[in-house]
């Protein structure tokens, strides 16, 4: 038995006969064109027959009255049957295909639930698939990842995890650690066997082996969480030198108020824009300038341009064509490293100097250079595809769609592997390693589902949506 979500008790396997039947809306909440109800459980034919009639044959539309137990008509629609095992939840499914009415789909939800589902929790019909093993946890994570992917890079990212890629690398992992432990305790039980390699070095070499797989898949992982939070972006540089126009330009909308005065921007502006394949927070700041503030509301201003150009993933530096940057900036450069600086060399416009796009820059490996007109809009297609090559290639193109809980067990595992190390090393207590290395399996174990337990499926599955 296992405990869901929603604190309900269900069996694994699909023999299961009191497995409750649920249902819910599979598609938004609001007015559409369509809206698609999902029904899964033991009983999901007899109940979407009470309310559609004679079912079509699997998986093939079927046109159909929905109808209420007095037999009034709900709604009309498509219904599509998913035997199971081989539906989403691995669980006997219907799909009611009715119209997008939110009047419609309370009517329909109720008729079911009279006849005899009832309305599901969030994440409950995923968890169902979890439970009778059509997906590991990280598949079912990805599917919630890929309903929330706002971008290219986060949903090819959610696909290759939905795939079970992910998984397949943890769990191949996790395997080549039980083969190890098995390895030591052998050793431990037969030491005269000489096919057991468990002398210092040849042990200490495959945990670094092990290591170095589980850095490959954390890097990946880690990839795939960023893509979901957006990275931060920030515009610094003098008082006047265009920071707020590019803000405007580069997310499409008329955020920040721009003028001829200089100072005009005094607190943080975020706006949201995409970039390349991820979604990216823009933040204009106020000018920084070399001498003393004047008073305290541009000393204030000038803090907090600092410090959110220290928390940008990237630094964007704005200056007008023809001045040259300032030790301030200077400084915001070199501190930025290794992450990714631009300068850029605004009002070309008035100077007469050409647009381009520099890969090389004099002041640092990771300074990149680009010549605009936020006024003409000279040069910005090329600093949009610029930022976009930097920011995809900070991204990886083999990511993983991963969350937190990932990389805290996959760190977990890691510092396991490490202690693991520092015994085998030293040799004379292999039955250390073999149990750092079984903790560390069961840390890995979380990630996929193999290892789990009723309060960490109750996280996952509560933060979906319902109906999925
Ligand atoms: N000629 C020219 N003027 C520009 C260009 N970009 C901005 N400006 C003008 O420069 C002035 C300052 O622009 P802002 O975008 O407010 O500059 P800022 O860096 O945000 O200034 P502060 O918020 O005061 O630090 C305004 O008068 C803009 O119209 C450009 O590409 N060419
Ligand atoms: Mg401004």
């Amino acid at each position: 038995m296992v405990h869901t979500a929603s604190g309900r008790e269900v069996r694994h396997g699909l023999e299961d006969d009191d497995a409750d039947t649920i249902c819910a809306m599979a598609t938004p909440s609001g007015q559409g064109g369509v809206a698609v109800v999902r029904v899964s459980g033991s009983r999901a034919l007899e109940v979407a027959e009470e309310v559609a009639g004679p079912l079509p044959a699997p998986r093939e539309a079927g046109l159909r009255r929905f109808r209420d137990a007095r037999g009034e008509t709900l709604d009309h629609g498509l219904v599509l049957v998913f035997p199971g095992p081989g539906s989403y939840t691995g669980e006997d499914v219907v799909e009611l295909q009715g119209h997008g009415s939110p009047a419609a789909v309370t009517a329909v939800l109720e008729a079911l639930c009279a006849a005899g589902a009832r309305p599901a929790g969030p994440g409950e019909f995923s968890e169902r698939a979890f439970l009778n093993g059509r997906l590991d946890l990280t598949q079912a994570e990805a599917v919630a990842s890929l309903i929330e992917a706002e971008t290219d890079g986060a949903r090819r990212a959610a696909l290759r995890a939905l795939s079970g890629a992910f998984g397949q690398r943890v769990d191949g992992l996790a395997d080549r650690m039980i083969d190890l432990r098995a390895l030591i305790e052998a050793f431990l039980d037969f030491p005269e066997d000489e096919d057991v390699p468990a002398d210092p070095p040849e042990l200490a070499a495959e945990i670094e082996a092990l290591g170095s797989e589980l850095a490959e898949i954390r890097r990946r992982a880690a990839a795939g969480v960023r893509f979901g939070e957006g990275i931060r972006v920030a515009l610094v540089g003098p008082p006047n030198a265009g920071k707020s126009s590019l803000l405007n330009v580069l997310s499409g909308e008329e955020a920040a108020i721009v003028s001829a005065q200089a100072g005009t921007t005094r607190d943080v502006v975020r706006q949201w824009a995409a970039l390349g394949s991820r979604h990216a927070e823009l933040l204009d700041t106020a000018g920084l300038r070399d001498a003393e503030a004047q008073d305290e509301i541009e000393a204030e201003g000038a803090r907090r341009a600092r410090a959110a150009a220290s928390e940008a993933d990237l630094l964007l530096v704005v200056i007008e064509a023809g001045k040259t940057l300032d030790e301030e900036l200077r400084a915001r450069i070199a501190e930025q490293a290794p992450r990714p600086v631009v300068v850029i060399v605004n009002k070309i416009d008035a100077s007469g100097d050409e647009a381009g796009w520099e890969g090389e820059s004099e002041v640092g490996a990771h300074v990149r250079r680009a010549r605009v007109s936020a006024h003409t809009g000279a040069g910005i297609e090329a600093l949009r595809r610029g930022l976009a090559a930097l920011v995809d290639r900070e991204a990886g193109e083999d990511a993983w769609a991963a969350r937190h809980r990932h990389i805290e067990a996959l760190d977990r595992a890691g510092e396991e592997l490490e202690e693991a190390l520092v015994v085998a090393r030293r040799g004379g207590q292999e039955e250390l390693v073999a149990e750092a290395l079984r903790r560390a399996q069961t840390a890995l174990g979380e990630i996929t589902g193999r290892v789990s337990h009723e309060a960490l499926l109750g996280r996952i599955f509560s933060g979906f949506c319902i109906g999925k």
